[in-house]
């Protein structure tokens, strides 16, 4: 059993300003209600999106796909609470968070079809091109915070990891190494409670992710991952007291994953209907919704338009999706190198050559 069971709980309470119920326990901080509104309407639209994905997978139109039903919150929040010249970091399952920084939705799609143009970010967003191997982009986040303050830029990043990815050596090494350093990065950690198959409670015998900072003389945060007002104030607060230096940190956010690990998976194998639906009560739409119908900042009219216009963004996506398909193949050489080797160089232009004999 862990020691002194119950106390890092108390150590590390969740931090909470829009309850269960959407009902405002904390200060709104540095958003306003007209900002929800509009976050109210990204969340529907990301969800649409996401569905979306899900069938586009089915179709046979795309290849697997990892969905972010669930954790709209925790990755808006951890997105918007950023700056503009501050970086993210992010893992297969962040595109909601990637979306938030200016990269266009049908990057998910890019990278569940093997398309090229996946790696090509829009370099205006400062988001890294999304990690697969889990628990590596911890390392990069490490490295790219501390040129952030070896440049004296005044900028912090934040690199985002599953709970499965908590366990791995590569979150250790870089926990230690960024703290010696001192690098203005938040380790976000979305505590989805799954790691495919794992349960939490068999991934670590702590309490909390949070408390590992404890180890690595970090400040560690728990904080209510459904919560949009909490992650963004929270991370927000973070981000400015890293630029100033006081990095990093570490934060759990406690979220969970409504859908299946990946489209090549079927959850209903090995967890309980009863506790996706426990989940499914703290939707962090609905909770969201409910808050903005209390207020009286939305009603039915506006939740109804809130999805029409969420169905023509994901159509306006899935179109932009449809034409980069149509491009030409030779694309593939045009976003590794910023210059090609000449050997690349040949290879091109013999896949050029042989791209036109099969044609005609
Ligand atoms: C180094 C490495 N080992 C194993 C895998 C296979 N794998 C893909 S996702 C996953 C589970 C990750 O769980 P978690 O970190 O909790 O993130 P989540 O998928 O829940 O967002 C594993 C083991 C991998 N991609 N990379």
């Amino acid at each position: 059993m862990p020691m002194q069971a119950g106390s890092m709980e108390e150590q590390f309470p969740l931090i909470q300003r829009l309850n269960e119920d959407g009902e405002l326990v904390g200060e709104l901080g540095i958003v306003d209600e007209q900002g929800l509104v509009d976050v109210y309407r990204s969340m529907v639209m990301l969800r649409r999106f996401d569905e979306r994905a899900w069938n586009l997978q089915r179709q046979g139109v795309i290849g697997t796909y990892a969905p972010f039903k669930g954790q709209e919150a925790a990755q808006l929040g951890a997105a918007y609470g950023l700056g503009a010249r501050d970086w993210l970091v992010p893992t297969y399952r962040d595109w909601a968070a990637c979306w938030a920084r200016g990269v266009p939705l049908e990057h998910g799609l890019f990278f569940a079809k093997g398309h090229p143009r996946m790696g090509a970010v829009p370099e205006e967003a400062r988001v890294f091109p999304a990690q697969v191997v889990i628990a590596a982009q911890t390392l990069h986040g490490v490295g790219l915070a501390w040129s952030l303050k070896l440049r004296r830029e005044a900028a912090a990043a934040l690199v985002t990891f599953g709970d499965g990815a908590a366990s791995q050596g590569d979150t250790h090494e870089a926990m230690n190494f960024g703290s010696v350093f001192g690098v203005p990065l938040i380790f976000f950690c979305e505590n989805n409670h799954w790691a495919i198959s794992v349960p939490l409670e068999r991934q670590m015998r702590s309490e909390t992710v949070a408390q590992r900072a404890l180890a690595y003389g970090m400040e560690g945060f728990r904080v209510d991952g459904n919560d949009y007002v909490a992650v963004v104030n929270l991370v927000h607060d973070l981000a400015e007291r890293a630029r100033r230096g006081e990095g990093p940190f570490l934060v759990e956010a406690v979220t969970y994953r409504l859908g299946a690990h990946t489209t090549a998976d079927d959850p209903t194998k090995y967890r309980a209907s009863d506790e996706e639906q426990r989940w499914e009560q703290r939707d962090p739409i609905r909770r969201l919704e409910r808050f903005l119908l209390g207020r009286g900042l939305l009603d039915d009219a506006g939740i109804a338009e809130a999805e029409e216009a969420a169905l023509q963004e994901v159509e306006a996506t899935l179109e932009r999706f449809r034409q980069a398909l149509e491009e030409d193949p030779a694309v593939l050489f045009d976003h590794v190198y910023a210059e090609l080797t000449p050997q690349l160089a040949a290879q091109r232009d013999r896949f050029v050559a042989r791209a036109k004999e099969v044609e005609h």
